[in-house]
């Protein structure tokens, strides 16, 4: 054993009992003023609002740590299951404000700063997000985070602390532009810096086979340039229950080795310039969430976070249990976010072999027993493949082990098929050809105790197509875990109106319990309470329109229908379809068919990969026609459309307490879950959808008639594919024809002409994957539905309540207790009482 010159040799009796801080609003601002003086050395002529705002989240984290430490010592005296949700993205936005809602400090502190002259909003407003995510994926982790803390579940995240987040998009001359999120550059007051617990993470060299004393073969790795993992912490505190629980995020920082042979050349200063290159790994959030494939340095990425994190799971393991592994695959497991930390699998069978000894049967047992894989997509440009041979180079003994993997594998295919030599082609985990590749998905669901999607239709989807071959080998290992979002951040600390108005109608306990919100549904009938519930979303609707204001310089009408799509820009999601509609109703406006007009604020937002220009092309389009919206006085009063820059958690904070409208209209089959849906119904938003995702689930508990449904099914999708005509359905279309004849006029590109043509094209396409053409009369039919349901106040409103009353089922801590219940058999742990 080495000793680490970090770690001192023996406790300190003392060294950190201290009394229970003072949970009133009083103790809290008075240490807020001690950081502010003292520890950053401010005072009342330096009143730079980050100051203001890392010395209140320094005295929050102060009263964090003390439960943080209650909750690790009740996890350890227990020595129960433990359950690791290895993710390379979460995408957490800010922490202030949840970390006071969760202590139960919010309105107390709230007040005693107001008596300060400080308002606790403008302080929350100086957090930068943190932006460690792409979209549904990572924020799903986020939440998942929150439910586990709430649950009590001993439940660990293990990720990348990039220096770089999210990219902020900016919107000049209607395209989008991508600048660096440097979030840290202030510092970072919730994250704890923990050096000693360094480990080693190895990259490229080779394998070495040799024998020990007792004639048994044993491989190591050689050679190898190494980087060094420095974990950062992060507290999770569940909602008023004295739990936290860790986020430990790795940095990469290079080794304090020297390359003594450029050294000795007298190159000293490039021998510590090297060093930079293995900072680089977590320099940046790649910022697709669909295709990035072949990129090495996103591998070095996922290679980093699963072996630094079972390093760390190991690390610990034989602190307690010395060489001893045979309860290891009883108290824990991996929960791998997609495929994206699959080298989980390989890296554990190494570091179970190569460096605690065991045999490949023993390994192979811990891992098929541990590991556990859940899918998010089906897009086949979204599945994860890597180069064998640049997966060699980088990491020459997982592909030995891969390939081992694999030889196995292949036996039982053969065995259960024999000389089926097309199927042992189709399951292999590496796919032969010129250039092979490895499906990490395949990869998953070998060595995985349990395959699920995200929503029914989805794992349904998975069982049927994508993993056909593997259901009919492993028919148990499938199931499903339909998504959910957490309540604390998406209603009660989004919504606080509504989150008031609900607590006083049924009490509280649909924070932790939200199938509670089921006994609002007696209410929609009561006019005095829709009453107020109207006047809840006009005040919501206010607050969304300073900000559509502020940040697009369009001015929303709180009387208007707020209509609002946001969420990655993809093509399958078909934020085209909704520009299609609001060309249409704009052409209306011009023809002068305006009768019964239903008043719309259409709002869109959304980043789309940088390198995805199709979807540039469409955020172009957005402006673009908001623009001539937006100048020509013929639309005054009846339509706005406005594209929202830098669409982030902080803005759907905002967004969704605000929406009437939910645009969820992707094409059947497509979606796999979809997550803001569940966001907007809980803030009783309606729901304009296709049958896709969740929200097949969302409209099976709110009820066909509390749902805009319209499109075609997942099958319809797949059937009428092949004789798929967009031509005569434009043809056949007067409306479609008009709309898309004003976009090939270049109506909407008056001085950029033909730069919306592959848009049009694409429509026509009869290869058009996501066939937008085929869905839009249905849609069409279906806004005019909503708009003459919204000019009845009393049946919109109806429906309002109806759909937040029937949310409870999208809570993530019902989707935790599921994972719980199927899959990780975690007991729930209260945490040691702070005294
Ligand atoms: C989303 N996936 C699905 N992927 O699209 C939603 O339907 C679903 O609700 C949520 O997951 C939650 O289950 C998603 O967000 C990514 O962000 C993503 C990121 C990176 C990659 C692929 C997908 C690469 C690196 C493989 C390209």
């Amino acid at each position: 054993m080495h000793t680490n010159p970090l770690i001192i040799s023996k406790p300190v009796a003392g060294i950190a009992d201290l009394p229970a801080l003072g949970m009133d609003a009083t103790s809290i601002v008075n240490d807020f003023r001690r950081y502010f003086s003292h520890t950053l050395g401010r005072d009342k002529m330096c009143l730079a609002a980050y100051h203001v705002y890392t010395s209140l989240a320094l005295s929050l984290r102060d009263r964090l740590v003390e439960r943080w430490k209650n909750t690790q010592y009740a996890y350890e005296e227990l020595n129960c299951k433990r359950t690791y949700y290895l993710s390379l993205e979460f995408l957490m936005g800010r922490t202030l404000g949840n970390a006071m809602l969760n202590l139960d400090v919010d309105t107390a502190t709230s007040e005693a700063l107001r008596n300060l002259g400080l308002v606790l909003e403008e302080i929350a407003d100086q957090e930068n997000d943190a932006g460690l995510g792409n979209g549904g994926l990572g924020r799903l982790a986020a939440c998942f985070l929150d439910s586990c803390a709430t649950l009590q579940l001993p439940v660990m995240g293990y990720g990348i602390r990039y220096e770089y987040g999210m990219f902020r998009q900016k919107i000049e001359n209607c395209a989008q532009l991508e600048e660096p999120d440097h979030w840290l550059r202030d510092g970072n007051p919730w994250e704890i810096e923990r050096p000693e617990h360094t480990l080693r993470v190895q990259f490229g060299g080779r394998s070495e086979y040799f024998h020990d004393g007792d004639g048994r073969l044993h491989v190591r790795w050689v050679d190898s340039s190494d980087v060094m993992a420095v974990p950062y912490d992060i507290p999770i505190p569940g909602y008023r229950n004295g739990t936290v629980n860790t986020l430990r995020l790795w940095k990469a920082a290079a080794t304090d080795e020297f390359n003594l042979n450029e050294f000795n050349a007298g190159s000293y200063t490039e021998a510590v310039a090297a060093k930079n290159a293995a900072e680089h790994i977590t320099m940046v959030l790649y910022p697709n969430d669909s295709s990035e494939n072949g990129k090495e340095l996103r591998l070095r990425q996922q290679y980093f976070l699963a072996s630094a994190s079972l390093q760390d799971v190991l690390r610990n393991w034989t602190a307690v249990h010395g060489g001893n592994f045979s309860q290891f695959a009883d108290k824990n497991c991996f929960q791998l976010n997609d495929t994206h930390p699959t080298c989980a699998v390989p890296e554990l069978m190494r570091l179970l072999m190569d460096e605690h000894r065991l045999t490949w049967d023993q390994a192979w047992n811990i891992t098929r027993h541990t590991v556990a894989y859940t899918n998010h997509t089906l897009l086949p440009e979204a599945l994860e493949r890597w180069p064998v041979r640049m997966f060699g180079r980088l990491l020459p003994r997982l592909l030995e082990i891969i390939r081992e993997i694999n030889a196995r594998f292949i036996t039982e295919v053969a065995l259960r098929w024999p000389g089926d030599i097309d199927r042992q082609r189709r399951m292999s985990i590496i796919e032969e050809g010129d250039d092979p590749q490895i499906r990490m998905a395949y990869l998953a669901v070998v060595a995985g105790c349990s395959v699920n999607g995200v929503a029914e239709l989805h794992s349904q989807l998975l069982q049927k197509h994508l993993f056909h071959d593997f259901f009919e080998l492993f028919p148990t290992k499938f199931n499903n875990k339909t998504n959910g979002v957490t309540p604390r951040r998406w209603l009660a600390w989004s919504n606080p109106r509504l989150a008031a108005l609900i607590t006083r109608t049924i009490g509280d306990g649909w924070i932790t319990a939200l199938d509670q919100l089921q006994r609002l549904a007696p209410h929609a009938d009561n006019p005095a309470f829709r009453a107020e519930w109207h006047a809840i979303k006009l005040a919501n609707k206010e607050d969304l329109a300073k900000m559509v204001e502020r940040d697009c310089g369009i001015r929303f009408a709180s009387g208007a229908l707020f209509d609002v799509q946001v969420k990655r820009i993809h093509e399958y999601k078909r934020q085209l379809l909704n520009l299609l509609h609001v060309i249409h109703l704009y052409d209306r406006i011009k023809r002068g068919d305006t009768a019964n007009w239903t008043p719309r604020c259409v709002l869109i937002g959304g980043k789309a990969a940088p390198g995805y220009q199709m979807a540039k092309r469409i955020i172009k389009l957005a402006c673009s026609v908001a623009r001539v919206i937006h100048e020509d006085p013929a639309t005054d009063g009846l339509l706005k459309l406005a594209f929202l820059p830098d669409y982030r958690v902080s803005a759907m904070e905002v967004i969704c307490a605000g929406t009437d409208l939910s645009e969820q209209i992707s094409t059947a089959g497509k979606e796999a879950s979809g997550t803001g849906n569940m966001k907007f119904m809980m803030n009783g938003a309606l729901t304009i959808g296709t049958l896709d995702g969740a929200n097949i689930e969302i409209r099976e508990e709110a009820g066909a008639d509390n749902f805009f449904l319209f499109g075609l099914t997942a099958e319809e999708v797949e059937s009428q594919r092949s004789s798929y005509d967009p031509d005569a359905i434009i043809a056949a279309d007067e409306d479609l024809t008009r709309v898309l004849r004003l976009i090939s006029a270049g109506h909407f590109s008056l001085f950029e002409p033909g730069i919306f043509e592959p848009i049009v094209q694409a429509v026509s396409n009869p290869y058009d994957p996501w066939m937008t053409a085929a869905d839009f009369r249905s849609y069409i039919e279906a806004q005019q539905r909503v708009a003459q349901t919204y000019r009845d106040r009393d049946s919109w409103t109806r429906m309002s309540i109806l759909n937040t009353a029937a949310s409870g089922k999208f809570s993530s801590d019902r989707t935790i207790l599921d994972y719980n219940r199927d899959i990780w058999r975690l007991p729930q742990v209260p945490a040691w009482p702070v005294k």
